[in-house]
């Protein structure tokens, strides 16, 4: 596989850009090698400046459910782009997109739209801590909410496979905010909640929030179960905890409303990225109107930016999600392509005797390189990362793109042909093999 290009562009990106790249994962570090260019995307396929083409399951990491540059999305850009791209001022637009994830998320009453997945979370955690006057959170330990501070303590994504989960530059006061439980273990949760009411002396907790991606996909993909979330649901009630679902990479992914739709459970404030922008930089936050009425202009909690609600983001949004309305048998579509590539993976690690997990919820997956389960953060960094490291470049020569980290998720589209998935079924027995 030619690379010059690419290798070219890296060399000259390191001296400008820190690392060679605007976010640490594409830059390879944890799977060897230098990160490929890419110049195009087109349904299943991206293209790099060496002209090499490939499968790709990353999707801009999740958004592109129905492929790269589907047809109704380009034009709704190209229509809302002939009308100016910012002003700082409300739009029609805003209002319907608005109405629209309120109408396919049963449990968000009112939502204000952001630019990124943190700063939807960050926001979150800021309203939940206004409504309940309560100072600290929950989070698990493996998650990633974005990458304000108080959340990297032991998150996932990028800060774990970089090796800084905990990141320097995050003040001692910053972290004390943070308390971390055990992903699926509502015990750690209890506990957690016991101490912090013993520190107190007042018989009150001073936790404001748990926040929890209720499909990890930062971890590489962990479902929670269904009874875990149903008893966190329970004490946060009990407790008076705002209970978040952080959606950014599961919202109108997994299902139409969600994970929380999966699971049949109603957070009290969700945020959500990636999809609802399209592929272009949106995020949201939004749930019941009593805690989002908290929200300034309405309420005292500040929140606030130029580009929020975006004419250009918002059409994309629209135009994607609408689509999802008008069109539910996506999921369904979905579902066949995601089990279809599942049942050719499973019988590969079959026939080469590898007992390697497997994880799938809808059309997000990981293959972790560690014999057994993988239902935590304990069991999923028991993965070997050198093998999947040279997994990944084994794929790519078969051309097939996948994350450069083992503890991300891989996306399916609607884009995703039956010869892409038979292609990459075949590059994966191959890969596996060599091992
Ligand atoms: N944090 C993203 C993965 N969970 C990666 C973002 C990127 O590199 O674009």
């Amino acid at each position: 596989m030619k690379t010059s290009k690419s290798e070219t562009l890296f060399n000259e990106a390191i001296k400008y850009i820190p690392g060679g790249v605007n976010s640490p994962v594409r830059a390879f570090k944890s799977v060897g090698g230098n990160p490929l260019f890419i110049t195009r995307g087109e349904e299943s396929k991206i293209y790099d400046v060496d002209g090499n083409e490939f499968i790709e399951y990353i999707g801009s990491w999740g958004p592109h459910l129905f492929g790269h540059n589907p047809s109704f999305i380009k034009e709704a850009l190209l229509k809302a782009i002939e009308n100016g791209t910012s002003f700082g001022a409300p739009t029609e637009l805003e209002v319907k997109i608005a109405k629209l994830i309120i109408e396919l998320v049963p449990s968000v009453e009112m939502v204000r739209m952001v630019n990124s997945g943190t700063e939807a979370t960050m926001s979150a955690i800021r309203t939940a801590r206004g409504y309940t006057n309560k100072e600290k959170f929950i989070k698990f330990e493996g998650c990633y909410h974005g990458h304000a501070d108080y959340f990297l303590i032991k998150a996932g994504s990028g800060a774990l496979t970089l090796g800084i989960p905990t990141s320097p530059g995050v003040t001692k006061g910053n972290a004390a905010d943070t308390l971390v439980a055990d992903y699926n273990d509502i015990d750690s949760v209890k506990k957690l909640i016991h101490q912090n009411k013993s520190a107190n002396h007042s018989g009150k907790n001073d936790i404001a929030a748990v926040i929890i991606e209720p499909v990890a996909g930062n971890m590489g993909v962990v479902k929670a179960s269904n009874n875990f979330l149903k008893e966190l649901r329970d004490i946060c009630s009990e407790e008076d905890i705002v209970l978040i679902f952080d959606e950014v990479m599961t919202g109108f992914r997994v299902a139409r409303g969600g994970a929380q739709e999966l699971f049949g459970i109603k957070p009290d404030l969700s945020t959500f990225g990636k999809i609802i922008g399209g592929g272009l930089p949106v995020g949201a936050f939004g749930g019941k109107k009593e805690i989002m009425e908290m929200v300034a202009p309405r309420g005292s909690v500040y929140q606030a930016g130029t580009l929020s609600g975006n004419p250009l983001a918002m059409a994309a949004g629209f135009a994607a999600l609408s689509y999802i309305r008008e069109n539910p048998e996506v999921y369904k579509l979905l579902e066949v392509k995601s089990s279809y590539l599942e049942a050719g993976i499973k019988e590969n690690l079959k026939l080469l005797k590898k007992n390697y997990a497997l994880n799938r919820v809808g059309s997000m997956s990981t293959l972790f390189f560690v014999e057994g389960e993988v239902n935590d953060f304990k069991s999923a960094v028991k993965s070997d990362t050198a093998l999947y490291g040279k997994y990944f470049h084994e794929m790519l020569i078969h051309g097939i793109y996948l994350a450069p980290a083992q503890f991300e998720a891989a996306f399916i589209s609607t884009a995703h042909t039956r010869e892409d998935l038979d292609k990459t079924i075949k590059a994966n027995y191959e890969a596996l093999s060599i091992q």
